[in-house]
């Protein structure tokens, strides 16, 4: 009988277009899934793409896999991922693997892998990033699991994912959920990278009042420079894009309510959870929450404030360009602090370089601008933030004025700017020689007797505020 080196089960979009990309590259697939008429569509479909063993039962699909199985789950994240495992742990034996790539959390994933791993079987949850276009023709992929898993399994997935300047954008992230978890701080870096992108065109309608087609052009001319990136490119072809059915440029007829899923609010718990500051990530959330609530904003409408007129001098592009780049790197340092956190923490010691590396290719924040982080982590991996680095430094000193003008001009005329402000505030915070959290310190031994540490000697102190004033040691 004819075996499969790895089997898919979970065939709608992602599944589906992860079996094709395997069976393209040479592998023969075994496919699966729950209904069996997307087993048989697949094959009606594609079957000429390359081997596919269609099965009808978990028996037969396991059956069909050489040893040690290698057999990937793409199904939804929660109960539904937990349902799979406990159809198919029982037919696997030990050495056998399972790859989780939905967007699974990643407590999920520890909580998978030390059960799975008591039976002897391999839980490697991946994060897979680049939507259903990137699982057929090359996704980032980020493997947790044991490193003896990824022996056997990083083969194949480096051969079917993106591949920038001959590099695979595919690397061992680290033990247990590290995977998803950093699959998770992704997404929460695109959430910060796509509100920093809005809020760009929102300034450049309504303080330099420019029409969409012309913000467009602008998108266009930054990709060619140091923004050039997957996000800023489909910026300006979603801009430029007129609704059919009005004439009217198609960004003014959709709905100004933005959804949120999963993952940009886990990133920000668990930011909380580890103490990482990650404003830039937390505001994107947010300001996704806050267009949603139409209620909230119809009954706000009046309130008074200025009325967005357009202010903004001939360079003004320009000054958001940089205030742009400014706060991406913010944005993506504190991402990187919190993948540094979690990895600390959890004991997975990840290379937040190679996460660099394999972000460049295949998802949806591929950029060239990631080069520039590979090399920051390659000449100082212990760095405690990307921002000292000296490209960034330079960058961030040079986009001074211009970051400070934007969102001065934002806050002047009315147009908000959560990402942008946030990210200088934690510029401004990160450099201040002394943060008022002094005097928080203060209020907070005032009322709760929670003693403070001084300047100038070690220890723990209480001020008798009720009494004489005294300072006692605590
Ligand atoms: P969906 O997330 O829409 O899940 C549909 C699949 O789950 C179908 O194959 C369905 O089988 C199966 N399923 C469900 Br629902 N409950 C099941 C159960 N109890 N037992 C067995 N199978 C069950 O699919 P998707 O959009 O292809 O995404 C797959 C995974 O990849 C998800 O975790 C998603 O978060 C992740 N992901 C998606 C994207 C994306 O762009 N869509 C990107 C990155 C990651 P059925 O056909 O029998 O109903």
């Amino acid at each position: 009988m004819e075996t499969a080196r790895i089997g898919v089960t979970g065939l709608a979009v992602m599944g589906r277009n992860l079996a094709r990309n395997l069976a393209r590259h040479g592998h023969p697939v075994a496919v699966h899934n729950r209904t069996a008429a997307r087993t048989k569509a697949l094959v009606e479909e594609f079957g000429d793409e390359g081997t596919f063993l269609p099965a009808d039962t978990p028996e037969r699909f396991v059956a069909s896999l050489e040893r040690p199985r290698r057999l990937v789950i793409m199904v939804k994240a929660g109960a539904p991922t937990d349902a799979v495992i406990d159809e198919f742990a029982p037919l696997l034996e030990p050495g056998d693997m399972i790859v989780d790539g939905g967007n699974a959390h990643f407590a999920d994933t520890r909580r998978r892998e030390a059960a799975l791993r008591e039976r002897g079987i391999h839980f490697v949850g991946t994060g897979i990033s680049g939507g259903e276009e990137g699982a057929l023709h090359g996704p980032s992929i980020m493997p947790g699991g044991s490193a003896e898993s990824y022996e056997a399994l990083g083969p194949l997935l480096e051969d079917i994912a993106a591949k920038v300047d001959g590099t695979p954008c595919c690397t061992h992230v680290g033990p247990d959920g590290a995977g998803h978890f950093v699959k998770m701080v992704h997404n929460g870096i695109e959430y910060s990278d796509m509100q920093l992108i809005a809020e760009s065109y929102d300034l450049l309608r309504h303080a330099a009042g420019l029409a969409p087609a012309e913000i467009a052009e602008v998108f266009r001319t930054w990709n060619t420079g140091r923004l050039e990136s997957y996000l800023i490119e489909i910026t300006a072809e979603v801009l430029a894009h007129t609704d059919a059915a009005t004439g009217k440029p198609f960004v003014d007829v959709v709905l100004d309510q933005a959804e949120q899923k999963g993952t940009g609010r886990w990133t920000v718990q668990t930011a909380l959870d580890l103490g990482v500051p990650v404003g830039g990530i937390a505001e994107a959330v947010f300001a996704r929450s806050v267009s949603g609530h139409a209620d909230l904003r119809e009954a706000s409408r009046n309130l008074p404030g200025p009325s967005r007129t357009a202010v903004a001098d001939s360079g003004f592009a320009d000054k958001v360009e940089k205030a742009l780049y400014a706060s991406k790197i913010v944005a993506y340092a504190q991402g990187f602090h919190e993948i540094q956190a979690g990895s600390a923490e959890y004991g997975w010691d990840i290379d937040a370089g190679a996460m660099a590396t394999i972000w460049r290719g295949g998802c949806i924040i591929r950029a060239r601008f990631l080069d520039r982080i590979r090399a920051a982590y390659d000449a100082d991996p212990s760095t405690p933030t990307l921002l000292t680095d000296d490209h960034f430094a330079e960058a961030l000193g040079d986009a001074q004025d211009a970051w400070r003008d934007v969102v001065a001009t934002a806050a002047r005329i009315g147009v908000p700017a959560p990402g942008f402000s946030t990210a200088l505030a934690y510029y401004d915070s990160l450099r201040a020689d002394r943060l008022p959290a002094a005097l928080t310190q203060g209020q907070r031994d005032f009322f709760g007797a929670h003693t403070y540490r001084r300047v100038d000697r070690d220890g723990s102190f209480h001020t008798l505020w009720g009494g004489d004033r005294t300072e006692v040691q605590a």
